[in-house]
Protein backbone atom coordinates (compact mmCIF):
# COMPACT_ATOMS: atom_id res chain seq x y z
CA UNK A 1 0.00 0.00 0.00
CA UNK A 2 1.85 3.32 -1.13
CA UNK A 3 2.63 5.61 1.85
CA UNK A 4 -0.24 8.53 2.17
CA UNK A 5 0.49 11.18 -0.13
CA UNK A 6 -1.90 14.62 -1.25
CA UNK A 7 -2.00 12.90 -4.74
CA UNK A 8 -4.43 10.84 -3.45
CA UNK A 9 -7.12 13.38 -3.56
CA UNK A 10 -6.13 14.18 -7.29
CA UNK A 11 -9.12 13.42 -9.63
CA UNK A 12 -6.86 14.04 -12.34
CA UNK A 13 -8.23 11.67 -15.68
CA UNK A 14 -11.51 10.67 -14.15
CA UNK A 15 -14.57 11.72 -15.70
CA UNK A 16 -17.29 12.34 -13.57
CA UNK A 17 -21.13 12.95 -13.96
CA UNK A 18 -23.09 14.89 -11.72
CA UNK A 19 -26.82 14.46 -12.53
CA UNK A 20 -28.91 17.24 -12.37
CA UNK A 21 -25.97 19.91 -11.88
CA UNK A 22 -27.03 22.52 -13.65
CA UNK A 23 -27.26 24.81 -10.20
CA UNK A 24 -27.81 23.82 -6.40
CA UNK A 25 -25.59 21.36 -4.90
CA UNK A 26 -24.99 19.64 -7.96
CA UNK A 27 -23.14 22.51 -9.57
CA UNK A 28 -21.57 23.16 -6.46
CA UNK A 29 -20.15 19.42 -6.12
CA UNK A 30 -19.47 19.86 -9.85
CA UNK A 31 -17.18 22.87 -9.55
CA UNK A 32 -15.46 21.16 -7.02
CA UNK A 33 -14.11 17.71 -8.86
CA UNK A 34 -13.13 19.92 -11.86
CA UNK A 35 -11.08 21.59 -9.09
CA UNK A 36 -9.70 18.42 -8.51
CA UNK A 37 -8.65 17.38 -11.49
CA UNK A 38 -12.00 15.89 -13.17
CA UNK A 39 -13.78 16.35 -16.53
CA UNK A 40 -17.55 17.04 -15.48
CA UNK A 41 -20.73 15.30 -17.09
CA UNK A 42 -23.90 16.87 -15.99
CA UNK A 43 -27.48 16.85 -17.49
CA UNK A 44 -30.91 18.28 -16.89
CA UNK A 45 -34.38 17.45 -18.11
CA UNK A 46 -34.77 19.88 -21.45
CA UNK A 47 -32.98 22.34 -23.86
CA UNK A 48 -33.96 25.74 -22.17
CA UNK A 49 -32.04 24.27 -18.41
CA UNK A 50 -29.54 22.62 -20.04
CA UNK A 51 -29.00 25.70 -21.85
CA UNK A 52 -28.99 27.70 -18.34
CA UNK A 53 -26.58 25.03 -16.65
CA UNK A 54 -24.05 25.62 -19.71
CA UNK A 55 -23.97 29.37 -19.27
CA UNK A 56 -23.06 28.78 -15.84
CA UNK A 57 -20.70 26.50 -16.43
CA UNK A 58 -19.20 28.87 -19.07
CA UNK A 59 -19.59 31.50 -16.16
CA UNK A 60 -17.70 29.76 -13.85
CA UNK A 61 -14.70 29.21 -16.35
CA UNK A 62 -15.33 25.74 -18.19
CA UNK A 63 -14.40 24.80 -21.17
CA UNK A 64 -18.07 23.23 -23.12
CA UNK A 65 -16.60 20.26 -24.72
CA UNK A 66 -13.57 19.92 -22.65
CA UNK A 67 -14.04 20.86 -19.12
CA UNK A 68 -17.67 19.68 -19.22
CA UNK A 69 -20.46 18.28 -21.17
CA UNK A 70 -24.22 18.68 -20.68
CA UNK A 71 -26.60 16.41 -22.03
CA UNK A 72 -30.59 16.33 -22.04
CA UNK A 73 -31.70 13.24 -19.79
CA UNK A 74 -34.54 12.77 -17.23
CA UNK A 75 -32.91 10.48 -14.76
CA UNK A 76 -36.24 8.70 -14.55
CA UNK A 77 -36.08 7.66 -18.05
CA UNK A 78 -34.14 4.42 -18.42
CA UNK A 79 -33.68 4.17 -22.25
CA UNK A 80 -32.52 8.00 -22.18
CA UNK A 81 -30.13 7.42 -18.93
CA UNK A 82 -28.83 3.95 -21.54
CA UNK A 83 -28.73 6.66 -24.65
CA UNK A 84 -26.82 8.85 -22.15
CA UNK A 85 -24.20 6.87 -20.98
CA UNK A 86 -23.52 5.72 -24.78
CA UNK A 87 -22.71 9.81 -25.87
CA UNK A 88 -20.92 10.52 -22.79
CA UNK A 89 -18.80 6.91 -23.07
CA UNK A 90 -18.40 8.42 -26.77
CA UNK A 91 -17.51 12.33 -26.40
CA UNK A 92 -16.15 12.23 -22.43
CA UNK A 93 -15.21 8.83 -21.89
CA UNK A 94 -16.31 6.02 -19.25
CA UNK A 95 -17.96 7.13 -15.81
CA UNK A 96 -15.23 7.08 -12.90
CA UNK A 97 -17.35 8.77 -10.69
CA UNK A 98 -21.36 9.23 -10.35
CA UNK A 99 -23.02 11.68 -7.90
CA UNK A 100 -26.15 10.71 -8.03
CA UNK A 101 -28.10 14.24 -7.19
CA UNK A 102 -31.02 14.74 -9.31
CA UNK A 103 -33.94 15.30 -6.80
CA UNK A 104 -37.35 16.55 -6.55
CA UNK A 105 -39.50 17.33 -3.32
CA UNK A 106 -43.44 17.13 -2.41
CA UNK A 107 -44.26 19.09 0.78
CA UNK A 108 -47.66 18.05 1.29
CA UNK A 109 -49.11 16.30 4.44
CA UNK A 110 -49.60 12.59 3.93
CA UNK A 111 -53.16 12.57 4.31
CA UNK A 112 -53.66 14.69 1.46
CA UNK A 113 -50.92 13.43 -0.47
CA UNK A 114 -51.75 11.80 -3.50
CA UNK A 115 -50.64 8.58 -4.82
CA UNK A 116 -49.04 9.63 -8.09
CA UNK A 117 -47.30 12.81 -6.22
CA UNK A 118 -45.69 9.81 -3.66
CA UNK A 119 -44.62 8.06 -6.71
CA UNK A 120 -43.25 11.32 -8.34
CA UNK A 121 -40.80 11.73 -5.76
CA UNK A 122 -39.76 8.13 -5.45
CA UNK A 123 -39.46 7.78 -9.13
CA UNK A 124 -36.65 10.84 -9.28
CA UNK A 125 -34.93 10.51 -5.35
CA UNK A 126 -34.77 6.20 -5.51
CA UNK A 127 -35.84 4.67 -9.19
CA UNK A 128 -33.83 7.24 -10.62
CA UNK A 129 -30.63 6.85 -8.68
CA UNK A 130 -31.01 2.86 -9.35
CA UNK A 131 -31.36 3.49 -13.06
CA UNK A 132 -28.15 5.76 -13.48
CA UNK A 133 -25.85 3.40 -10.95
CA UNK A 134 -26.73 0.44 -13.13
CA UNK A 135 -25.77 2.31 -15.98
CA UNK A 136 -22.52 3.26 -15.60
CA UNK A 137 -21.73 -0.11 -13.03
CA UNK A 138 -20.71 -2.45 -16.63
CA UNK A 139 -17.79 0.44 -17.51
CA UNK A 140 -16.69 0.39 -13.33
CA UNK A 141 -16.69 -3.01 -12.91
CA UNK A 142 -15.05 -3.14 -16.80
CA UNK A 143 -12.63 -0.39 -15.43
CA UNK A 144 -12.48 -2.69 -12.24
CA UNK A 145 -12.59 0.37 -10.72
CA UNK A 146 -15.19 3.54 -9.93
CA UNK A 147 -17.25 5.57 -7.10
CA UNK A 148 -21.01 6.13 -6.51
CA UNK A 149 -21.94 8.72 -4.30
CA UNK A 150 -25.63 9.41 -3.58
CA UNK A 151 -27.03 12.53 -1.87
CA UNK A 152 -28.90 11.19 0.69
CA UNK A 153 -30.14 13.64 3.40
CA UNK A 154 -31.35 14.16 6.99
CA UNK A 155 -34.61 12.82 6.04
CA UNK A 156 -32.29 9.24 5.49
CA UNK A 157 -32.93 9.29 8.83
CA UNK A 158 -35.67 11.68 10.40
CA UNK A 159 -39.14 12.22 9.29
CA UNK A 160 -40.99 15.23 9.45
CA UNK A 161 -44.28 16.86 8.57
CA UNK A 162 -45.16 17.07 4.82
CA UNK A 163 -42.18 15.31 3.50
CA UNK A 164 -43.40 11.46 3.81
CA UNK A 165 -42.07 10.59 0.21
CA UNK A 166 -39.38 12.62 0.10
CA UNK A 167 -38.55 10.36 3.88
CA UNK A 168 -39.17 7.02 2.63
CA UNK A 169 -37.30 7.80 -0.88
CA UNK A 170 -33.65 9.00 0.91
CA UNK A 171 -34.51 6.38 3.55
CA UNK A 172 -34.07 3.63 0.49
CA UNK A 173 -31.11 5.77 -0.89
CA UNK A 174 -29.38 4.87 2.14
CA UNK A 175 -29.77 1.52 2.16
CA UNK A 176 -29.60 1.33 -2.13
CA UNK A 177 -25.96 2.81 -1.24
CA UNK A 178 -25.06 -0.09 0.94
CA UNK A 179 -26.55 -2.29 -1.14
CA UNK A 180 -24.14 -1.17 -4.19
CA UNK A 181 -21.34 -0.84 -2.02
CA UNK A 182 -21.81 -4.22 -0.86
CA UNK A 183 -22.69 -6.42 -4.09
CA UNK A 184 -19.83 -3.97 -6.23
CA UNK A 185 -17.30 -3.86 -3.62
CA UNK A 186 -14.79 -6.86 -5.52
CA UNK A 187 -14.51 -4.85 -8.43
CA UNK A 188 -12.92 -1.92 -6.50
CA UNK A 189 -16.23 0.04 -6.64
CA UNK A 190 -17.53 2.07 -3.94
CA UNK A 191 -20.34 3.57 -3.24
CA UNK A 192 -21.14 5.90 -0.20
CA UNK A 193 -23.72 8.72 0.66
CA UNK A 194 -23.06 12.21 1.59
CA UNK A 195 -26.20 13.53 4.13
CA UNK A 196 -26.63 17.50 3.72
CA UNK A 197 -27.98 18.77 6.34
CA UNK A 198 -30.17 22.31 5.57
CA UNK A 199 -28.51 23.83 2.85
CA UNK A 200 -29.79 26.98 1.04
CA UNK A 201 -30.22 26.31 -2.57
CA UNK A 202 -33.74 26.73 -4.99
CA UNK A 203 -35.19 23.28 -3.18
CA UNK A 204 -35.65 24.65 0.33
CA UNK A 205 -35.97 28.28 -1.19
CA UNK A 206 -40.00 27.96 0.18
CA UNK A 207 -38.51 27.18 3.75
CA UNK A 208 -36.34 30.29 4.22
CA UNK A 209 -38.83 33.16 2.31
CA UNK A 210 -39.37 36.45 4.26
CA UNK A 211 -42.85 36.91 5.44
CA UNK A 212 -45.95 39.64 4.34
CA UNK A 213 -44.71 41.54 8.00
CA UNK A 214 -40.78 41.10 6.84
CA UNK A 215 -40.15 38.66 9.69
CA UNK A 216 -38.17 35.32 8.59
CA UNK A 217 -40.31 32.32 7.59
CA UNK A 218 -40.93 30.38 10.95
CA UNK A 219 -38.92 27.21 9.35
CA UNK A 220 -35.64 29.38 9.28
CA UNK A 221 -35.65 29.84 13.01
CA UNK A 222 -36.59 26.23 13.32
CA UNK A 223 -33.34 24.74 11.91
CA UNK A 224 -31.46 27.68 12.92
CA UNK A 225 -32.77 26.23 16.68
CA UNK A 226 -32.33 22.34 15.56
CA UNK A 227 -28.07 23.60 13.77
CA UNK A 228 -25.48 23.79 16.60
CA UNK A 229 -23.89 26.45 14.19
CA UNK A 230 -27.25 28.39 14.02
CA UNK A 231 -26.79 28.85 10.57
CA UNK A 232 -28.17 27.35 7.13
CA UNK A 233 -25.15 25.55 5.02
CA UNK A 234 -24.24 26.45 1.88
CA UNK A 235 -23.32 24.08 -0.80
CA UNK A 236 -19.90 24.83 -1.12
CA UNK A 237 -19.48 23.16 2.20
CA UNK A 238 -20.43 19.60 0.83
CA UNK A 239 -17.27 19.82 -1.50
CA UNK A 240 -14.97 18.26 0.92
CA UNK A 241 -16.57 15.52 1.17
CA UNK A 242 -17.82 14.72 -2.00
CA UNK A 243 -14.13 15.20 -3.53
CA UNK A 244 -13.09 12.87 -0.49
CA UNK A 245 -15.62 10.34 -1.44
CA UNK A 246 -14.77 10.70 -4.75
CA UNK A 247 -11.05 10.28 -4.94
CA UNK A 248 -8.86 6.85 -3.93
CA UNK A 249 -7.82 8.78 -0.75
CA UNK A 250 -11.73 7.12 0.39
CA UNK A 251 -10.86 3.35 -1.04
CA UNK A 252 -11.45 2.30 2.13
CA UNK A 253 -14.56 3.77 2.97
CA UNK A 254 -17.67 1.54 1.88
CA UNK A 255 -21.33 1.94 2.31
CA UNK A 256 -20.71 4.43 4.73
CA UNK A 257 -23.13 8.26 4.76
CA UNK A 258 -21.18 10.84 5.42
CA UNK A 259 -23.50 13.49 7.48
CA UNK A 260 -22.36 16.90 6.57
CA UNK A 261 -25.24 18.81 8.69
CA UNK A 262 -23.43 21.21 10.77
CA UNK A 263 -24.09 18.89 13.66
CA UNK A 264 -27.80 18.46 13.16
CA UNK A 265 -27.86 15.06 13.73
CA UNK A 266 -26.39 15.05 16.81
CA UNK A 267 -28.31 18.12 18.27
CA UNK A 268 -31.41 17.81 20.29
CA UNK A 269 -32.00 21.52 19.82
CA UNK A 270 -30.98 24.97 20.94
CA UNK A 271 -32.72 24.76 24.40
CA UNK A 272 -34.86 28.12 25.82
CA UNK A 273 -33.05 31.01 27.08
P1 LIG B 1 -32.49 21.85 -6.49
O1 LIG B 1 -31.89 23.19 -6.30
O2 LIG B 1 -33.97 21.68 -6.55
O3 LIG B 1 -31.82 21.14 -7.78
C1 LIG B 1 -32.27 19.87 -8.14
C2 LIG B 1 -31.63 19.52 -9.46
O4 LIG B 1 -32.12 18.24 -9.88
C3 LIG B 1 -32.00 20.52 -10.55
O5 LIG B 1 -30.89 20.74 -11.39
C4 LIG B 1 -33.09 19.78 -11.31
O6 LIG B 1 -33.16 20.15 -12.66
C5 LIG B 1 -32.59 18.35 -11.21
N1 LIG B 1 -33.64 17.37 -11.50
C6 LIG B 1 -34.81 17.22 -10.86
N2 LIG B 1 -35.51 16.21 -11.42
C7 LIG B 1 -34.77 15.74 -12.45
C8 LIG B 1 -34.94 14.72 -13.42
N3 LIG B 1 -36.05 13.97 -13.45
N4 LIG B 1 -33.96 14.51 -14.33
C9 LIG B 1 -32.85 15.28 -14.33
N5 LIG B 1 -32.60 16.28 -13.44
C10 LIG B 1 -33.57 16.49 -12.51
O7 LIG B 1 -32.04 20.91 -5.29
P2 LIG B 1 -30.72 20.94 -4.39
O8 LIG B 1 -31.04 21.61 -3.11
O9 LIG B 1 -29.55 21.37 -5.19
O10 LIG B 1 -30.62 19.37 -4.05
C11 LIG B 1 -29.82 18.51 -4.81
C12 LIG B 1 -29.89 17.15 -4.13
O11 LIG B 1 -29.53 17.31 -2.75
C13 LIG B 1 -31.29 16.55 -4.12
O12 LIG B 1 -31.18 15.14 -4.24
C14 LIG B 1 -31.82 16.90 -2.73
O13 LIG B 1 -32.80 15.98 -2.31
C15 LIG B 1 -30.59 16.78 -1.93
N6 LIG B 1 -30.57 17.51 -0.64
C16 LIG B 1 -30.81 18.85 -0.61
C17 LIG B 1 -30.72 19.50 0.64
C18 LIG B 1 -30.96 20.98 0.79
O14 LIG B 1 -31.11 21.44 1.95
N7 LIG B 1 -31.02 21.74 -0.29
C19 LIG B 1 -30.37 18.78 1.77
C20 LIG B 1 -30.17 17.41 1.68
C21 LIG B 1 -30.26 16.78 0.45
P3 LIG B 1 -34.40 21.02 -13.23
O15 LIG B 1 -33.87 22.39 -13.35
O16 LIG B 1 -34.73 20.37 -14.52
O17 LIG B 1 -35.54 20.93 -12.24
C1 LIG C 1 -37.36 19.89 4.07
C2 LIG C 1 -36.06 20.16 3.38
C3 LIG C 1 -35.10 19.02 3.66
C4 LIG C 1 -33.82 19.25 2.92
C5 LIG C 1 -32.85 18.16 3.17
C6 LIG C 1 -32.47 18.04 4.61
O1 LIG C 1 -38.41 20.22 3.49
O2 LIG C 1 -37.29 19.38 5.19
O3 LIG C 1 -36.23 20.33 1.99
O4 LIG C 1 -35.67 17.81 3.28
O5 LIG C 1 -34.04 19.30 1.55
O6 LIG C 1 -33.25 16.93 2.64
O7 LIG C 1 -31.37 17.14 4.69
Amino acid sequence: MAEFNMKMFDLTGKVAWVTGASYGIGFAIAKALHTAGAKIVFNDRGQEQLDNGLKNYKEAGFEVGKDVFGYICDVTDENAVQETVKKIEKEAGTVDILVNNAGIIKRIPMHEMKAEEFRQVIDVDLNAPFIVSKAVLPGMMAKKAGKIINICSMMSELGRETVSAYAAAKGGLKMLTRNISSEYGEFNIQCNGIGPGYIATPQTAPLRETQPDGSMHPFDSFIRAKTPAGRWLDPEELCGAAVFLASEASNAVNGHILYVDGGILAYIGKQPK
